[in-house]
């Protein structure tokens, strides 16, 4: 097996004793193969390091390549492999490196993705916390940072918010931190291009840790992997005027070894952050839900109703309307994509069940002939 020091500059944490039973399972499967991480992730396929500043293309199985076998509910999305997980590979790097199999993983963040057949995707597996990054330029947007924050709740990722940019005139820290004040998360100012600023997010950089940055293009996301790195490996780019945007320069997901032992995955700025279905509104938002439990009616929607304990609270200064207002749009959205998840398990289930009657009657038709 690859040696566990060089393994462990990329993220690996376990003594072959406290190895998960799963994969200990896996690995005596496969014999021959050996771990190795996920670095890129492509649309032309993957890469893959067994030791640092190592990223080598690596063949997958079929079934992870083709669409269709998605759709068919033959495998399910979270089955495929994405950036920080482990898998086992076996064969030569770098000519005839091939991944034969994926290990389970201990946390992951996703999001629905309805231009996709398998409308979920795995942002990152693997993974203790996520940096979720925004401008404060004109990319600052309390709302979508809220709505991160939901995606992120739940999958066992601590989620910390870094405003970047504090150095920029139009910066106003002190309005944002207001503004972000109900978050459940710590909070964060700093200039990405300054290792001295940067420095504050240390406690989340320890050995052995991996972090996921997520945030909008031009958001800082490279421009803050640079400085914790110390090089310039990532490209930059520069944000469009008018309002901030960046031109997607990274375009495709990737984990880097830091020199604190923690590894980082940077990722290109996401322009959808639609639910998944799975998310919890109430955790997320347990500041508006515990008022909301004092609303004179079970179903109200805080907008006119009397005895409304939310209105109350935003009538008092003691929670934003917008705030309120996003809880009930993200409420609406989740609802439609829990909705929609079941229709589609229902319809995996029936599918099986037919698939399971046809083998059911194949083997009848082998056995007796036909009827
Ligand atoms: N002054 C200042 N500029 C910053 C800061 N962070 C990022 N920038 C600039 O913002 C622009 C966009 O930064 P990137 O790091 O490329 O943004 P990104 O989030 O990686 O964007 P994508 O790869 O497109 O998703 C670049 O011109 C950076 O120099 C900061 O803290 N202060
Ligand atoms: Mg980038
Ligand atoms: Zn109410």
């Amino acid at each position: 097996m690859t040696p566990i020091s060089a393994l462990s500059a990329i993220g690996w944490r376990w003594t072959p004793q406290a190895l998960p039973p799963a994969w200990v399972a896996l690995l005596a499967a496969h014999p021959a193969a050996r771990p190795a991480r996920i670095v890129e992730q492509h649309r032309s396929g993957y890469r893959v390091a067994e030791a640092i500043d190592q990223a080598i293309s690596a063949e997958s199985l079929p079934e992870w390549q083709r669409a269709g076998s998605y759709r068919r509910g033959e495998i399910s999305p979270e089955a495929r492999p994405a950036v920080g997980d482990w898998v086992l590979v076996e064969g030569d790097a770098p000519k005839s490196l091939r991944i034969v199999a994926l290990l389970p993983r201990f946390s992951a963040i996703k999001r629905g993705a309805a231009g996709e057949h398998y409308k979920q995707q795995v942002i990152a597996a693997n993974i203790d916390s996520v940096f979720v990054v925004c401008g404060l330029d004109a990319d600052f947007n309390p709302r979508r940072i809220e709505r991160y924050l939901l995606l992120v709740g739940g999958s066992g990722v601590q989620p910390i918010v870094v405003l970047t940019k504090s150095d920029r005139d139009e910066a106003d820290v002190e309005t944002a931190l207001h503004e972000l004040r109900a978050l459940d998360a710590p909070v964060f100012a700093v200039n990405a291009k300054d290792r001295e600023s940067v420095t504050q997010l240390g406690p989340w950089l320890d050995a052995g840790r991996s972090i996921v940055l997520v945030g909008s293009s031009g958001a800082g996301k490279s421009t803050l992997t640079n400085t914790l790195l110390g090089i310039e490996k990532m490209k930059t780019g520069a944000v469009r005027e008018s309002d901030a945007r960046g031109r997607h320069t990274t375009t495709h997901r990737a984990l880097i070894a830091l020199p604190s032992g923690a590894c980082i995955i940077d990722t290109p700025g996401m322009r959808e952050l639609k639910p998944t279905g799975e998310e919890d509104v109430a955790e997320s938002f347990a500041d508006v839900e515990a008022l909301a439990e004092q609303c004179r009616f079970r179903d109200c929607r805080h907008a006119r109703e009397p005895g409304c304990a939310v209105r109350a609270a935003v009538e008092r200064g003691a929670l934003d309307f917008d705030r309120v207002a996003n809880f009930l749009k993200l409420s609406d959205e989740v609802a439609g994509a829990a909705n929609q998840l079941a229709t589609r398990l229902a319809q995996k289930a029936d599918a099986k069940a037919l698939g399971k009657t046809k083998a059911q009657y194949r083997r009848l038709d082998e056995k007796h002939g036909k009827h």
